[in-house]
């Protein structure tokens, strides 16, 4: 494969924006070399900066769940762009949307936009803290909810690859607010909520972790969270940007039969356009401005442009459910074939996989936490993305992320991937 172009725009960009990239886990940082540009993308495919096609497993991290430029939802954010995209004043599209959502999503009755899954996370907390009038939160070691002061504690995702779990700037007031508990360990849970008495407004984890891989909830650890919510009045935060819309219709709730008081989500409710957007019931959305006093505010939040594009896409997967049991099947394919060339290769891994999130780990402990996450081996994990890369398959550039599959991929793509990962696994 070829990168000049690539490595020229890199260049170019580092001149007149941080580290040339919008977001630091696309600086390739992680895995070492320069960032690939991407040129343009559609269905399955990138098509990079130097002409190279690659076949997309992170189809922008989550977002692209039925191909890049989708006709359907490319045709409704041009036919809304040509109206206006922005106006600061509510549009009917935005109930559209909205009371779509909530027919998905079980145990929600109200939503309210935002741009980013930082925002919805940032907010549902504000909403927690706000509704209880308890000030600190439970988050757990290598989850990530975005960039928002109070969750850049022991965060996954891009902070844990650039060493600042912790990051500067995030204040000792702000973090003495933030206690930390460990995954799928639900004694350590109990005993920080002992410790911390009638102190905590709510418990936010990704029900499926993706930021440390992807990572499945132990059998009856959310059940054993939701109890412990319910036994000290504490809120349950779903943090779904990555899972919801992707596991199921529902999102995690459905697919586990465990209800979070709050829900947020990002990615695919809003079809690759900026959207966030968390849920919950009315008792608890009712105290957001205007109608109660907490306050959350945006200017482009609920935009015509961007709800037009998270309505395509949400309305797609409405009417076709089989999409999610397709997906389920060609990751499962994905999986099995890997785990067989891996093997055959001699190569010690460990696959984690719930639907169409799949992670592949290069130590042989099985990867339940942040803790077994970080046993694997990055410098096999390198050489495994770089090889990939150069076969023509793009995966995530860091082993602290997750694959997130799109339906518009073919079982001729599975198996050139899979092809891809008999040879690499040579190398390794
Ligand atoms: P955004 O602010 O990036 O839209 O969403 C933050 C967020 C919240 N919650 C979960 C579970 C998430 O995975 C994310 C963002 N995911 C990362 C990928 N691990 C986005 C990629 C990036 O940071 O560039």
């Amino acid at each position: 494969m070829i990168y000049k172009r690539s490595s020229a725009l890199f260049k170019e960009a580092q001149k007149v924006i941080p580290g040339g990239v919008n977001s630091p886990v696309r600086a390739f940082t992680a895995v070492g070399g320069e960032p690939i540009f991407v040129e343009k993308a559609k269905g399955a495919y990138l098509y990079d900066a130097d002409g190279n096609k690659l076949i997309d497993y992170i189809n922008s991290w989550g977002p692209m769940i039925l191909g890049h430029a989708h006709e359907p939802v490319v045709k409704a954010v041009v036919d809304k762009a040509e109206n206006g995209t922005s106006f600061g004043m509510p549009t009917e599209i935005e109930t559209e949307i909205a009371s779509l959502a909530v027919s998905m999503v079980p145990n929600i009755d109200k939503i309210r936009f935002v741009n980013s899954g930082t925002e919805a996370c940032m907010s549902a907390v504000r909403l927690a803290r706000g509704f209880t009038g308890k000030d600190k939160i439970i988050k757990f070691a290598g989850c990530y909810h975005g960039h928002s002061d109070s969750f850049l504690i022991q965060a996954g995702s891009g902070a844990v690859t650039f060493g600042t779990p912790n990051s500067p700037g995030v204040t000792k007031g702000t973090a003495k607010d933030t206690l930390l508990a460990n995954f799928n360990d639900l004694d350590n849970v109990s005993k920080v909520i002992s410790e911390n008495k009638g102190e905590i407004a709510c418990i936010i984890l990704e029900p499926v972790a993706g930021n440390m891989g992807c990572i499945p909830p132990k059998e009856g650890f959310l059940e054993g969270l939701r109890k412990l919510c319910d036994e000290n009045n504490i809120l349950l935060i779903f943090d779904e940007v990555m899972t919801g819309f992707r596991l199921a219709k529902g999102g995690v709730q459905e697919l586990y039969g465990v209800n979070a008081d709050i829900v947020t989500f990002g990615k695919v409710i809003g079809g690759g356009l900026p959207v966030g957007a968390f849920a919950a019931r009315a008792e608890i959305m009712s105290h957001l401005a205007p109608e109660g006093p907490v306050y959350q505010a945006g200017t482009l939040s609920g935009n015509p442009l961007a709800m037009a594009a998270g309505l395509a896409m949400l309305s797609e997967l409405n009417n076709n459910p089989e999409i999610f049991t397709s997906l389920e099947k060609k990751t499962a394919y994905l999986h099995k074939e890997l785990a067989t060339v891996l093997t055959k290769a001699g190569v010690t891994h460990t696959i984690n996989r719930v639907g169409s999130m799949i992670s592949v780990h290069f130590s042989e402990t099985q990867v339940t936490d942040f803790k077994t996450a970080a046993l694997g081996n990055n410098e096999t994990f390198k050489k495994f993305f770089h090889g990939l890369l150069a076969e023509g398959v793009y995966i995530a550039p860091s082993a602290f992320e997750t694959w997130f599959l799109t339906e518009a991929l073919t079982y001729e793509d599975l198996d050139a991937t899979i092809e891809a990962c008999g040879k690499v696994a040579k190398t390794l």
